[in-house]
């Protein structure tokens, strides 16, 4: 069976890469999608997200890095997708992902399943990524060293 790992990636975390890791175990394919829906607050392209996730997955078998855009239920029915596997951390994430997860299934019939995620990366998210990361701080605890680097990179830019 083939799952889905859907996400907005910016940038990939620690957490996102246990996720996916462990949903390799349950399924025989994990898709790992970027949503190409392009936010003003965004760090990153999705381009380069694709381009971060490909280097910290690459010794993860039987998973490919895309990006989709437009509604995640459309984009499972156009690829044979039947499962999506999200990463659960809180209530709140509950309270989000259980709404989202009845919603696809109401639409095409799309099944969810949310693993815990684990201890060590209960309080890692993304969005508090960004704002280290835009406030000069070092993330190299919460993200991939590969990631770490493109996050430095930057602050070094001419525009970081
Ligand atoms: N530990 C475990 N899991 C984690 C961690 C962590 N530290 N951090 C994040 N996760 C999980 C999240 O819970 C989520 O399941 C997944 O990883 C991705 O997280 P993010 O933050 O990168 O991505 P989101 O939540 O912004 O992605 C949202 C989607 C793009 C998946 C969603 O908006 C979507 O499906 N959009 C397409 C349009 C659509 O179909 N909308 C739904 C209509 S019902």
């Amino acid at each position: 069976m083939r799952a889905i790992c859907p996400g907005s990636f910016d940038p990939v975390t620690h957490g996102h890469v246990d996720v996916v890791r462990r949903a390799t175990g349950l399924f025989e394919e994990v898709v790992v999608a970027v949503g190409a829906n392009t936010s003003k607050s965004a760090l990153f392209s999705p381009a380069e997200r694709v381009e971060m996730l490909q280097e910290v997955l690459a010794d993860v078998e039987r998973v490919r890095v895309t990006t989709f855009s437009g509604l995640l239920v459309d984009y499972c029915r156009e690829h044979g997708i039947g499962t999506v596997v999200k990463g659960l951390r809180f209530a709140a994430d509950f309270d989000y992902e259980l709404q989202m997860a009845q919603m696809n299934s109401r639409l095409s019939g799309l099944e969810t399943v949310l693993l815990p995620t684990s201890p060590q990366w209960g309080y890692v998210s993304s969005s508090l990524v960004r704002e280290i990361a835009r406030l000069g701080g070092d993330v190299s605890a919460f993200v991939p060293p590969a990631t770490a680097r493109r996050v430095a990179g930057l602050a070094s830019s001419p525009e970081g």
